[in-house]
């Protein structure tokens, strides 16, 4: 099966302890030096370099190192404006606490739990924190939300005097004794597996998947390991007989693709361990946006609507040019007197089509469209990320899948006839004050 279970007999030469870090030579299993039982072995262990690095119950474990008395309780962190569960503690967990879950059902659930407000600040200043200590290890360091990030630690050896294994898992000691939390560390060959990796032996974890194994070992996991088939998607494929990665590593590619588009793509090759997307460093840009200021002022729903709509059209095009996703969209309206409102909603997915980003925004524009005269709007999104994600096919929303599609269509036409050769019906020929897309201002 699996890469830690797996090689062990296999591989006494390549070994750690992940609490004194001492090499293995023997095939024991408990340290040489130190009796701990938490050994890493595995034969591509010095061969390996790209991370996944999660911390374990985050918000929980932030409030539990900030108050002791929390420690061996059912720690429920959650509640507030939305009354469902942020995060639960593995001890919660173990009572069926779920992140996502209503609280009166997670305290059905578990009624012992301690349910604790969020503390935003302090979790994005811990999540700072754990981020400052990973870029000591390498700069090339993505995260991908508050508590996680990929690290490339590729030729990081003769700095570190150690192979990125067990820099991995010093890394994974040093946040526990400076910062008080726990993290669980993936180590594989791809993002993909690295990811997958880390979340295998959650909390404190440590597994490694390699190439020679990474194909078997797919083959036996359900398709929704993979990214971007979430729940709607994996009833797709129920619908077709297929619920095991192993199932799509015996299709063709041409099959997937016919089935299931673009989706069907990242199918064939995921499920066969291919993964070729690099690790970026956090990105410079923290947002990507497009405004534009008015001759005359505007208050009517009318003529902002295709404003919003070209301006929702190239943040979107920006974001696909440099294939990037956002999940924040962000609205931006400045009246007459020069008083700014900003409007923010989050998505369940980053996004990159112009109609979701045009959508989202409409609904936040239809808040402030109160008779108010704008001088200026604007919109964008932030909240940036790879577009791996982006996007899921939801097809359960047949309607958002067939826009989808379209915008796909128009984006292929665009490119091959110039912008201006498709108009959508928002801005075609509408907006008696508003700019034409190439003139907004950015
Ligand atoms: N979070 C949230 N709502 C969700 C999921 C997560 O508010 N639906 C917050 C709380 C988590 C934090 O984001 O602590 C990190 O998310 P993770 O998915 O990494 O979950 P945890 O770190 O809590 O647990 P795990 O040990 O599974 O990583
Ligand atoms: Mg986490």
């Amino acid at each position: 099966m699996f890469a830690v279970m797996a090689a062990p007999v296999n591989d006494p030469e390549h070994g750690f302890c992940r609490d004194c870090l001492t090499p293995q030579r023997s095939r024991a299993m408990r340290c040489e030096r130190c009796g701990s039982p938490r050994i890493v072995r595995h034969a591509e262990l010095y061969s390996l370099h790209l991370a996944h690095i999660d911390c374990d119950a985050f918000y929980a474990a932030v409030e539990k190192r900030d108050n002791p008395a929390l420690r061996d309780k059912p720690v429920i962190v959650g509640g507030g404006k939305r009354g469902v569960v942020s995060t639960a503690c593995y001890i919660a967990r173990i009572h069926g606490v779920r992140s996502a879950m209503p609280m009166f059902k997670a305290l059905e659930a578990c009624p012992e739990a301690i349910v604790v407000k969020p503390d935003m600040e302090k979790y994005v200043r811990v999540g700072r924190e754990v981020r400052a200590m990973m870029l000591a290890l390498t700069p090339l360091v993505e995260p991908i939300s508050i508590d996680e990030a990929f690290l490339d630690l590729a030729g990081t050896e003769k700095l570190h005097g150690l192979p990125p294994a067990l820099v991995l898992a010093r890394f994974a000691q040093a946040v526990e004794k400076e910062i008080g939390i726990t993290v669980s560390a993936g180590l594989s060959y791809c993002k993909f597996l690295a990811k997958i990796a880390s979340d295998f032996r959650k909390p404190r974890g440590y597994a490694v998947i390699g190439e020679e194994e990474a194909v078997s070992f797919l083959a036996e996991q359900p398709v929704t390991m993979i990214w971007g088939v979430g729940k709607a998607f994996a009833e797709v494929l129920a619908r077709d007989g297929i619920r095991m990665i192993g199932q799509l590593q015996k299709m063709e590619r041409s099959d997937l693709m016919g089935r299931y588009g673009v989706m069907g793509d990242r199918l064939y090759r995921l499920s066969r361990g291919e993964d070729d997307r690099r690790v970026h460093p956090d990105h410079d840009a923290k947002s990507v946006s497009a405004e534009t200021t008015f001759d005359t002022d505007i208050a009517k729903m009318d003529d902002l609507l295709p404003v919003l709509r070209a301006l929702s059209e190239k943040v979107s095009a920006r974001l696909k040019k440099a294939g990037i996703a956002g999940r924040t969209v962000v609205l931006k309206l400045k009246s007459q007197d020069f008083k700014l409102r900003t409007r923010n909603r989050q998505l369940a997915d980053p996004t990159r089509l112009a109609d979701r980003i045009f959508s989202t925004g409409l609904d936040l524009l239809r808040r402030e469209a109160d008779g108010t005269r704008y001088r200026l709007l604007g919109i964008g999104v932030s909240d940036l990320s790879d577009d791996e994600k982006a996007d899921p096919p939801d097809l359960v929303d047949l309607q958002s899948r067939k826009r989808a599609l379209a915008e796909g269509a128009i984006d292929t036409l665009r490119d091959k006839f110039g912008r201006k050769a498709v108009e959508t019906g928002y801005t075609f020929g509408k907006g008696r004050n508003a700019h034409p897309p190439e003139h907004l201002d950015d």
